[in-house]
């Protein structure tokens, strides 16, 4: 049987794939999927990545010529209108191809997904064992069920991700972020899957997708996968995609334990949370010790009021208080923020602005609140008809540029990121400037040379204080 599987995202446009690293990042998801399929018989499986192709008839003429069986398409919801039209495509050259879909989206709005005639099947939650288990029922003519739940699978009997199904080389030549900090080749890495908190403007869409309990692979598993990479790609920057490395203590002390004994020197990068650092400095310094050099931290807001309405599950204490733990051990600080959520205040604005010039992290951006599909804020907005989305499409943009939901006064936001930027540089113009480039130059080799100047002063400073 002939499987293709088809990667849509809107965040990249077509003929965009090794321009830059943003375009170039591969799917996990796709490559778990493949490497399962294949491991239980399935060999014959081929990407479609439209990020390759120039456009939809390249996209058509690339499904006639490789007549493919069956079609299985990923969409996250800002990519539902690409996905469909990708489905309808592939049902028009030739109406018997079986057409699948999984992903986030249709685990978290499967109603809407089931709607669309153009889909034979729809995977919610997990697809590697599902998929695997209806490619095998297609192949020996079994009828299977439309809407069909996925399989939670222990993660340490997956194969590793089939990261060649994308161009992996070229991947990994981009730095996965912060090309002044963290030299290429670069790789990723996901070690869990699932969240324990409930942040109001994300949750409950982890748990959904990946169930109540939050599972970590071995450390073994994951000491093996990178061993493995740094045969095939030297890789000198690893990223972190979980939700939060500093979840499970154990795992940690576990895992610089084994990478510094395994001699890896690649520098990290990672996600976790202010509540989660401050009950683990002697970890943070560890992580430091064998490479960390940069957390991602969702601080959101310094408003106690907002955390609390957004159940972030961490204080403005905590956000000072870890800024302040990797900072001493020599952990850059990514500080997050949101502005914008529903019944937020000039006073809350200003109240993150405040925090900003407490802790002063060496690097922050700000996302406007989105109500995004899988979120509970994403009920809440409907129920109160507050959201100012009008397709799928926009859900790929939270910048600090188009407004999102009703009530919020937008110039206030714009003018306090600026503000807050202008804090960084000891100038407005050029706190402007960044809030523009984080708005509107999206993609671009600009946005690169700037990103790659800053973070490479970020470096130096950073060098210069330990
Ligand atoms: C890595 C990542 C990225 C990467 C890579 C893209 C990718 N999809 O992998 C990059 C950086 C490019 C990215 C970008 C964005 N991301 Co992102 N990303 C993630 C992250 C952190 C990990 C995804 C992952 O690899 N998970 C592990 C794998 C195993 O799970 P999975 O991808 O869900 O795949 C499983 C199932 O979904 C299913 N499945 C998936 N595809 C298919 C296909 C078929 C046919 C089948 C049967 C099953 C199936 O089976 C897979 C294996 O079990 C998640 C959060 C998370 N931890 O999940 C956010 C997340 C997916 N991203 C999100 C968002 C919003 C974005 C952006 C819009 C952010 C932005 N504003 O810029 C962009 C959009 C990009 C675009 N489409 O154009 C949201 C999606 C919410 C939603 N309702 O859609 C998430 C859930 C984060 C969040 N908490 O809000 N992202
Ligand atoms: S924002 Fe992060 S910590 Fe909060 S629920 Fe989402 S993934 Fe979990």
């Amino acid at each position: 049987m002939r499987i293709g599987l088809v990667y849509c995202p809107i965040g990249s446009g077509f003929a965009s794939f090794g321009k830059t690293h943003w375009t170039s990042k591969i799917h996990p998801g796709l490559c778990s999927i493949s490497a399962y399929a294949k491991s239980r018989g399935h060999e014959d499986i081929q990407l479609v990545d439209l990020r390759k192709l120039t456009g939809w008839d390249h996209f058509k003429e690339t499904i006639r010529k490789r007549r493919f069986d069956v079609v299985g398409i990923t969409m996250m919801s800002c990519d539902f209108n690409r996905a469909v039209k990708a489905a309808q495509i592939i049902k028009e050259v030739n109406n018997d191809t079986v057409v699948v879909t999984g992903g986030v989206h249709p685990t978290v709005a499967p109603a809407e997904v089931e709607s669309c005639d153009c889909f034979d099947h729809v995977i919610v939650g997990e697809g590697e064992i599902s998929f695997t288990n209806l490619l095998d029922s297609i192949r020996d003519g079994r009828a299977e069920n439309r809407m069909i739940t996925g399989i939670h699978p222990n993660l340490d009997e997956l194969p590793f991700e089939d990261r060649e199904l994308f161009d992996y080389s070229v991947t990994t030549r981009f730095a996965t972020n912060f090309p002044g900090l963290f030299k290429p080749p670069s790789v990723t890495m996901i070690a869990s899957r699932g969240c324990p908190y409930h942040c109001r403007f994300c949750a409950p869409h982890a748990t959904t997708m990946f169930g109540d309990k939050t599972r970590f692979r071995k450390v073994e598993s994951v000491i093996e996968e990178l061993k493995l990479l740094r045969s095939k790609y030297h890789f000198n920057s690893l990223f972190f995609w979980d939700y939060s490395v500093t979840l499970n203590r154990k795992w940690l002390q576990e895992f610089c334990e084994s990478y510094a004994r395994n001699g890896f020197k690649a520098r990290i990068s990672a996600n976790s949370r202010a509540d989660a650092i401050c009950r683990n400095e002697d970890l943070m310094k560890d992580l430091s010790k064998v490479g960390l050099k940069m957390v991602h931290i969702g601080f959101e807001s310094g408003s106690q009021k907002m955390l609390d309405f957004m159940r972030k599950g961490s204080t403005v204490e905590q956000a000072i208080k870890a800024t302040e733990i990797c900072k001493k051990h020599g952990i850059i600080v990514r500080g997050l923020f949101m502005l914008g959520l529903p019944t937020e205040t000039r006073e809350d604005v200003q109240a993150t602005i405040d925090l900003i010039r407490r802790m002063k992290p060496q690097v922050y951006s700000f996302s406007y609140f989105t109500p995004v599909p899988g979120s509970y804020f994403y009920e809440y907005c409907q129920e109160k008809n507050l959201s100012l989305i009008k397709s799928h499409d926009e859900l790929a943009d939270y910048g600090p540029s188009k407004p999102k939901i009703k009530g919020v006064d937008y110039d206030y936001l714009k003018q306090a990121v600026e503000e807050a930027h202008a804090l960084q540089f000891r100038s407005r113009l050029i706190g402007k400037l960044v809030r523009f480039v984080h708005a509107r130059v999206k993609r671009g080799r600009l946005r690169y040379i700037l990103i790659w100047l800053f973070s490479k002063w970020v470096e130096i400073k950073n060098r210069w204080r330990h």
